[in-house]
């Protein structure tokens, strides 16, 4: 029978098929119970639903996950693969204020554009797990969670310093400021002191640091995560102060303690106020705090910025190495939040201390030798040169940097006046948005001053309706709550906390959700965590590598440290795909919106299997590549080429003869470890020449080609499904089991190697993989190329480097 000859490639009519097949038998839905095969739990950073919908990146690393996971079901495994929705955010807050419509429905109407969106491009999620951060069943485990942090004092209520965004009317995460501007919208953000609610993500900045050590992330993301935490090992001095009182520095090169010729204090900062009435320039020193105040630490810190400040006249400390009085100076460079909120200043050594030095007129003392003390000196960066000698230092002249080093902070720690100190740079993490579209933070401030923490029993804290969504005066939205801001329950009175939790809240601890989204006892069950954590693979983009993918480590550090998570790190391995560029080579977006590609415009003009297979084509999924629209038809071009092969039931015959055997395995093994590796366009072209290889035979064994329908199945599951089915299945393709390879039939029988006459490749010849030295030498000389530049000439040694090379000396 010839049932299928006449049958084209229709990629309309088959993917509608088994996307209603998928849904209708739950194909991919996991029963998470099931521990009877091992597991592999495969994430995908999930999307904030937008109101523009799916953009062409959403499908690269959606696909990349897609044909992992089929894989490991094939091989065996019990896949989780779930998909969800990071819901909380601003887009939908500003359609609220803009139309006064809840944000929820605009939220809803989102998401299920999203997953229709994902579902026509046959992604093998099990939709029974979805989440969606906004979902009050969801949002009480985040309160929850929140409320075991405050109870254990991680999370805190405190006065800080915050960047405050006047036009976003919010208080904003550090990471959320670039260059003194919001990351959204590019507003001016200022310092402002403010109750807080923090979380003290120092207390987690060594068990980060270390946990870093055993995941498998890209070298280059945990660096930004070291980076971020900014561990600094130094020293704390006390030095005195003439006249009375004293003060201490946070110092990494105390080997330059000798070369101290001022000293900076933080204008901001408690012992300026204490030493103000010694100081004989008060209203100097008063004008500058107050500038001081208005600069965010961005503004004061960056190195290019003129070092601004004044001397705190008639007030002098003493160096506690050589008893010497050296002046005080506030300046802006220093900041109260850092450290002790003081420096010991080395204007010979240190760039910010030289050019301060020079603004304000203060004489420098060398200390090490090699560091000549001009501007060039820093350029080059070497004036803090490994290996070279101290001078000027008393008993340590001569002494090397990492010799000094030891040697003085003993000295003066046997003295008392010193401690060796790690600081990081991690900050507290600002727990709290002046927004609605939010979880609402479960505490209530009582009539007495004091906070009270809802019952479980009260949670989830439902965000109330609101009649204007748009806060008053930067006032958070829900101060418009009037009735719900009122809080008197058993006895305790007082008024609700009206901010909301940062978007970062739900998405920190989503992964474990989806394990057991239905439990309305705890937030999952510890078994199920235990089965399934860690998260085997996690693919998602680079611009999360200190935000979400610090907070959720540290959400699951400090579960874990409080035995509600098995594992100390929760994504074993992460990768980033790039960026998908639009077809001039730039960003995708707004600027050019002519090379704006809308994935669901590719789905109905070529079919999602294509619109996979191109993605996965285009590069590695690591690098940003640019959109080509010649490649999608390329993509087109090579899946009907491939149906036509494979559903012609005359090319595809039941006995094997050898021609397509070696090619064959060499194609198993190739794809087997290019998806392991996730080097998917590799692995397509290796697939590529497995169809060019049946086509030049005319014909393929069954075995091989159910093999390749499985392989590419991972890819472009649909019309896999549909050959699947026409070589004579009723059954889904997905848990068939994963073709092997024989390393035999593999091995090459002959290797080509190169002949070099003294060390000159002079040619190559064909010989057996265990050619016996004295023949394959004798083979080699009969190589023109060889056997002229032998010809006539001594023969003094022959080596023969098995399978790899021949060189014959001559003379
Ligand atoms: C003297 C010195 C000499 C320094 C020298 C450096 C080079 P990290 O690595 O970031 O920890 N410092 C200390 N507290 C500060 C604060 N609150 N604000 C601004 N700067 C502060 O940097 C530590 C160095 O930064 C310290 O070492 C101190 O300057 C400065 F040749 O002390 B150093």
């Amino acid at each position: 029978m010839n049932h299928n000859m006449e049958k084209k490639y229709n990629p309309k009519v088959i993917e509608k098929k088994w996307q209603e097949y998928w849904a209708e038998h739950e194909t991919f839905k996991t029963d998470v119970w099931d521990f009877s095969k091992p597991k592999y739990y495969v994430l995908d950073m999930f999307p904030y639903p937008s109101g523009v919908g799916l953009h062409a990146g959403h499908p690269e690393g959606y696909t990349a996950t897609d044909i992992v996971s089929r894989m490991k079901r094939m091989q065996g495994y019990n896949v989780l693969h779930p998909m969800g929705y990071d819901s909380f955010g601003l887009p939908a807050e500003q359609y609220a204020v803009n139309t006064g419509n809840h944000p929820n429905g605009f939220t809803q109407e989102n998401i299920k554009t999203f997953s229709k969106q994902l579902m026509e491009l046959g992604f093998d999620y099990d939709w029974t797990k979805m989440i969606a951060t906004s979902d009050p069943s969801f949002y009480k485990w985040t309160q929850w969670i929140f409320k075991q942090l405050y109870l254990d004092g991680y999370a805190k209520y405190v006065d800080m310093p915050v960047n405050w965004c006047e036009e976003l009317g919010t208080v904003l995460s550090n990471d959320e400021v670039i260059d003194g501007k919001s990351e959204r919208g590019g507003f001016p953000v200022v310092r402002k002191n403010m109750k807080q609610w923090v979380i003290n993500q120092p207390a987690f900045a060594e068990k980060l640091l270390e946990g870093l050590e055993e995941i498998d992330w890209p070298e280059s993301t945990k660096e930004m995560q070291r980076h971020w935490i900014g561990k600094s090992e130094g020293v704390e001095v006390e030095f005195d102060i003439v006249g009375g009182g004293k003060f201490s520095i946070f110092t990494t090169c105390i080997e330059t303690i000798y070369g101290i010729t001022f000293m900076v204090l933080a204008p901001e900062g408690d012992l300026v106020k204490e030493l103000m009435p010694r100081i004989e320039n008060k209203e100097e020193v008063q004008a500058y705090i107050e500038e001081t105040l208005k600069k965010n630490d961005m503004d004061r810190t960056q190195l290019n910025k003129t070092k601004s400040g004044c001397c705190l006249k008639g007030v002098y400390a003493i160096n506690p190495v050589n008893g010497k009085e050296v002046p005080l100076f506030i300046g802006d460079f220093v900041l109260a939040s850092y450290g002790t909120g003081a420096v010991m200043a080395v204007p010979t050594h240190d760039q910010r201390d030289f050019e301060y030095a020079q603004v304000h007129n203060i004489p420098m003392i060398q200390v090490i030798e090699g560091a000549d003390v001009t501007e060039k000196a820093f350029e080059k960066g070497d004036y803090l040169g490994k290996g070279c000698k101290l001078m000027n230092s008393e008993e340590f002249t001569g002494m090397t940097v990492e010799e000094a080093k030891p040697a003085i902070t003993d000295k003066l720690v046997k003295m008392g006046v010193a401690k060796k100190t790690v600081n990081y740079h991690f900050r507290e993490w600002i727990f709290a948005r002046q927004r609605y579209w939010g979880e609402p933070v479960p505490v209530v401030y009582m009539e007495n001053d004091e906070i009270h923490v809802l019952d479980d029993e009260e949670l989830p804290l439902i965000l109330p309706d609101l009649e204007d969504y748009k806060g008053k005066n930067g006032q958070a939205p829900l101060e418009n709550a009037t009735q719900w801001k009122q809080y008197d329950n058993n006895g305790i009175k007082g008024k609700r906390e009206t901010s909301t939790m940062p978007g970062s809240a739900g998405s920190s601890w989503y992964y474990m959700r989806y394990i057991d989204p239905d439990n309305d006892k705890e937030f999952a069950n510890q078994e199920l965590l235990k089965h399934w954590l860690p998260v085997d693979l996690y693919i998602g983009g680079p611009e999360h590598a200190v935000g979400h993918l610090m907070y959720s480590r540290i959400w699951n550090r400090y579960l874990y440290d409080k035995g509600l998570s098995p594992v100390k790190e929760p994504f074993k391995k992460l990768v980033h795909q790039g960026m998908i560029l639009g077809s001039n080579g730039i960003k995708m977006g707004k600027r050019f919106p002519e090379f704006v590609v809308n994935p669901s415009d590719i789905v109905r003009d070529f079919g999602a299997d294509t619109l996979r297979l191109y993605e996965m084509f285009m590069g590695p999924l690591e690098v940003s590549k640019p959109w080509s629209q010649q490649g999608v038809e390329g993509a087109r071009k090579f899946l009907n080429r491939v149906w036509t092969f494979f559903t012609n039931d005359e090319n595809i015959v039941e006995d094997k003869d050898d021609t397509l055997t070696k090619v064959y395995h060499q194609t198993v093994k190739k794809v087997t470890s290019d998806f392991e590796q996730l080097g998917f366009n590799t692995a397509i072209s290796q697939l590529m020449i497995f169809v060019n290889a049946c086509y030049k035979a005319g014909k393929c064994p069954k075995e091989y080609a159910e093999g390749f329908v499985k392989m590419i199945s991972c890819i472009t599951p649909h019309i896999g499904e549909e050959m699947w089915s026409i070589l004579g299945h009723d059954d889904t393709i997905a848990f068939e089991p994963w073709p092997v390879f024989d390393e035999e039939a593999i091995k090459e029988d002959t290797v080509e190697i190169g002949v070099q006459v003294n060390g000159k490749v002079k040619g190559k010849v064909e010989i057996a993989v265990d050619e016996e030295s004295g023949s394959a030498i004798a083979k080699a000389k009969e190589v023109p190329g060889v056997k002229n530049a032998i010809d006539g000439k001594n023969i003094v040694k022959e080596i023969y480097v098995k399978g790899k090379i021949i060189n014959i000396v001559v003379k």
